[in-house]
């Protein structure tokens, strides 16, 4: 994995920052793409020092198409991406499908559909070119089950668990590889963005019982990109122990 090159959307926070470490212990030089720049230089800056790799901090919105056409020029005049993982995604709003907010859905839509295929449209063929090349999407459970108020978070998951599906197939015959990491509960700013920055909501998600933390994603978005060549690791739902589908979780009472 050493000296790999690898670019993490949503990089700033959670699953994917967990991410950037895990790689850069590795080894891997990272690009690393999310709106809050000032915590991605900040990051840059902690990776190489710590484990002397190159990071590149970008500032980038994956909803928005002009800004993904302007970095995938730049990253065209260096090295392709030997690894791309979507993770960028949000859950906007818990509510009841009659009663949702129109915001909340597009920005849910826009983000985690839209983005996630804005940046692959302009990076995936950079792989091609070369040949080589891994997409992981950071999926969820939420794309396998529907849970209650959960229904446009879940269906924007369904569709980038059915976009892995297609990428997939529509890269037979090259060395891509296509992977969908599908977590449950984890403990990252997840929940408070969801209840629009509501701190005890999010603190009540994770009541009563150990949820996945973002480095145990790391681990997982790792051990299927760094697997030989030959194997294709193209799906994997991991929850926390308590959890055993969306809306079946044990928690302690005290
Ligand atoms: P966090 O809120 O901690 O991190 C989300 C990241 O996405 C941030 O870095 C944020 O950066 C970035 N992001 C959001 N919108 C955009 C955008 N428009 N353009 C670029 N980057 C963006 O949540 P998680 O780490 O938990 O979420 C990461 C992924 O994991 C998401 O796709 C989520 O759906 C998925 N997931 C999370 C689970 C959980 O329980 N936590 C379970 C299953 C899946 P910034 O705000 O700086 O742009
Ligand atoms: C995030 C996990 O169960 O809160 O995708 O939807 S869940």
């Amino acid at each position: 994995m050493k000296g790999k090159l690898v670019l993490i959307t949503g990089a700033s926070a959670g699953i994917g920052e967990a991410c950037a470490r895990r790689f850069a212990a590795a080894g891997c030089d990272l690009l690393l793409a999310a709106r809050r720049d000032d915590r991605l230089r900040r990051l840059k800056g902690e990776l190489e020092k710590e484990f002397g790799v190159s990071a590149t901090a970008a500032k980038l919105d994956v909803r928005d198409r002009d800004a993904v056409e302007r970095f995938a020029r730049d990253l065209a005049k260096g090295a392709a991406p030997d690894i791309l993982i979507n993770n960028a995604g949000l859950a906007s709003g818990l509510s009841l499908l009659h009663e949702g907010d129109f915001e909340d859905w597009d920005r849910m839509i826009d983000t985690n559909v839209k983005g996630l295929l804005n940046v692959s449209r302009l990076v995936v063929p950079m792989m091609v070119e070369r040949n080589s090349g891994h997409v992981i999407n950071i999926g969820s459970v939420a794309g396998h089950l529907v849970y209650p108020k959960g229904n446009v978070y879940n269906a924007t998951k369904f569709a980038v668990r059915a976009l892995s599906e297609g990428m997939n197939l529509d890269l037979v015959g090259t060395n891509i590889r296509v992977s969908s990491i599908d977590p449950g509960m984890t403990e990252t700013e997840f929940s408070e963005v969801r209840f629009h920055g509501d701190k005890e909501q999010a603190r009540a998600a994770y009541e009563g019982f150990k949820p996945l933390a973002a480095e145990d994603i790391a681990d997982a978005v790792f051990y299927v990109a760094s697997a030989p060549e030959h194997v294709s690791v193209v799906g994997m739902v991991i929850l926390p122990t308590a959890q055993r589908s969306p809306f079946v979780i044990h928690r302690d009472d005290n």
